[in-house]
C-alpha cells in the first residue's frame, strides 16, 4: 500500500513527536498567583522545571512585582534596583539556562514575608532526535569555468 503524501507526513510526525520536549507554562502560585501567605516551596516541590519551560506570575499591578535574584540575595531579601523589576502583573519568564533560579517579590516586606520562589531548572532530558542539520564546510570560491564546463559551486 503506498502512503500519500499527508500519510508520511502524519507517520513522520508520530515518529518525532512523542521525542520532542512540550514546553510547560507554570503559573506561579496557581489560582493564588504572586501574593504574600502562600507557600512557594510546597508549590514548586512537586514540579520539576525544564529549559524551554515558562513561569507566569500574576498579580495585581502595583501591590506586587517580581525579581530575578542571586541566592544571596534570595536569603537576606534583598531588593535589586527598582529599575530592574517584572511589574506588569502578568511577568513571562522563559526558563533558558538549567541551574537553581531565584525570585522574590520587592514590595515593602513581602520577601521576608515568603514572597519568594527558588526552582531548580533541568537540562531538557531528551535530546532532539530531528537530524542535525548539515553544516557545508565553506569552500573557497571558484574560479568559473569556460563556456561548456561551468559545475555549480556547490557539489564542490
Ligand atoms: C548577588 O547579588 C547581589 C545584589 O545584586 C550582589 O551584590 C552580589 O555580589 C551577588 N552575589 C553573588 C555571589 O553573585
Ligand atoms: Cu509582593
Amino acid at each position: 500500500m503506498a502512503l500519500s503524501p499527508l500519510s508520511m507526513l502524519v507517520v513522520i510526525a508520530t515518529i518525532f513527536l512523542p521525542s520532542v520536549a512540550v514546553a510547560k507554562e507554570f503559573v506561579v502560585g496557581d489560582g493564588h498567583g504572586w501574593t504574600i501567605g502562600f507557600d512557594y516551596a510546597a508549590w514548586a516541590a512537586d514540579k520539576t522545571f525544564q529549559v524551554g519551560d515558562v513561569l507566569v506570575f500574576n498579580y495585581a499591578v502595583g501591590e506586587h512585582n517580581v525579581f530575578k535574584v542571586n541566592g544571596t540575595a534570595f536569603q537576606s531579601c534583598t531588593i535589586p534596583p527598582a529599575s530592574e523589576a517584572l511589574s506588569t502583573g502578568n511577568d513571562r519568564i522563559v526558563l533558558a539556562i538549567p541551574g537553581r533560579k531565584w525570585y522574590i517579590c520587592g514590595v515593602e516586606d513581602h520577601c521576608s514575608a515568603g514572597q519568594k520562589l527558588v526552582i531548580t531548572v533541568q537540562p531538557q532530558t531528551l535530546p532532539p532526535t530531528l537530524p542535525p542539520s548539515p553544516t557545508p564546510a565553506p569552500s573557497p570560491r571558484q574560479h568559473r569555468p569556460h563556456f561548456g564546463r561551468w559545475v555549480p559551486n556547490i557539489f564542490h
